[in-house]
């Protein structure tokens, strides 16, 4: 078995941070078959510096039978900027939804905490088992909920995307992070592969997903200063939101 644990980060982010790291491997760890995923040419672990700030990444990733790819990545820029990314990359010869997950952490608090379990076909539905499962959890109401960019049309109706204000509405994002995880780690289980048709289906619907999540802006701004364009764009699309080539 592999053992996984979010305690030897040397990065010191913000609590919300640390706290739903352990909620994701905690999931990864008790539901599914994990073995380790290498990153191309040792990006594991990346420090950059240009004209902007020191931006540290700690990379985590593994694959299971369902699972082509579980990615989750911890981030410090400076001293004002703590970043988790995580997604869970289906098996295209699994019809499973994409998880999602970012939060994003300044001097000032969490500005965006988002989640989601995306549809990775191209109709952009999640099947009626995922929506039947979903629709039995229980729906907290945050006080700040944030609008979805242009880019957006990938997440489903379940995407949770908020500025938390107090620690209550941390603790709810971290049990609705865990409830979705559940949910899918669950399902994963229990799906069957498909037919060669409908491995194509989803892949391409994960080429959708990941051609959009490249175009966040945001996310290619904070990587393009600390280590230049090109790198920035090879980060994007060959560990952030890499194409299945099947
Ligand atoms: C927003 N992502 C952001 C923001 C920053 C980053 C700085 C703006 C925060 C804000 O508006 O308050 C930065 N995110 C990063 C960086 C990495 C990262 C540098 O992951 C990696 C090194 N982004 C994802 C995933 C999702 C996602 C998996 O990586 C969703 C499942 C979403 N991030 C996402 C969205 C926004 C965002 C929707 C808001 C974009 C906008 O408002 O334009």
């Amino acid at each position: 078995m592999t053992t996984v644990t979010t305690s030897s980060t040397t990065l010191s982010l913000h609590p919300l941070i640390c706290e739903l790291a352990e909620v994701i491997i905690s999931h990864w760890q008790n539901y599914l078959e994990l073995s380790p995923y290498e990153l191309p040419d040792g990006l594991g672990y990346v420090e950059g510096k240009l004209e902007g700030e020191r931006l540290v990444i700690e990379n985590r990733c593994y694959q299971s039978p369902q699972f082509r790819k579980m990615h989750l990545e911890l981030a410090k820029v400076g001293q004002g900027l703590d970043i988790l990314h995580c997604v869970m990359f289906p098996n295209p010869d699994y019809a499973l939804p994409m998880f999602g997950c970012d939060i994003v952490a300044g001097k000032h608090g969490v500005s965006a905490a988002i989640a989601d379990l995306s549809p990775a076909n191209p109709e952009l539905t999640l099947s009626n088992d995922y929506n039947q499962a979903l629709s039995q959890l229980e729906t907290p109401s945050f006080s700040d909920q944030r609008e979805l960019p242009e880019w957006g049309d990938i997440f489903s109706d379940y995407c949770l995307f908020i500025r938390p204000h107090t620690p209550e509405e941390e603790t709810l994002f971290l049990k609705r992070v865990g409830d979705f995880l559940k949910v899918h780690c669950q399902q994963a289980n229990q799906s069957q592969p498909g037919s060669t048709q409908q491995r194509e289906f989803n892949r391409q619907g994960q080429e959708y997903y990941c051609r959009k999540q490249q175009q966040n802006d945001k996310t290619r701004r904070v990587l393009e200063k600390a280590f230049g364009e090109a790198w920035a764009d090879k980060y994007m699309t060959q560990v952030l939101f890499d194409v299945p080539n099947l």
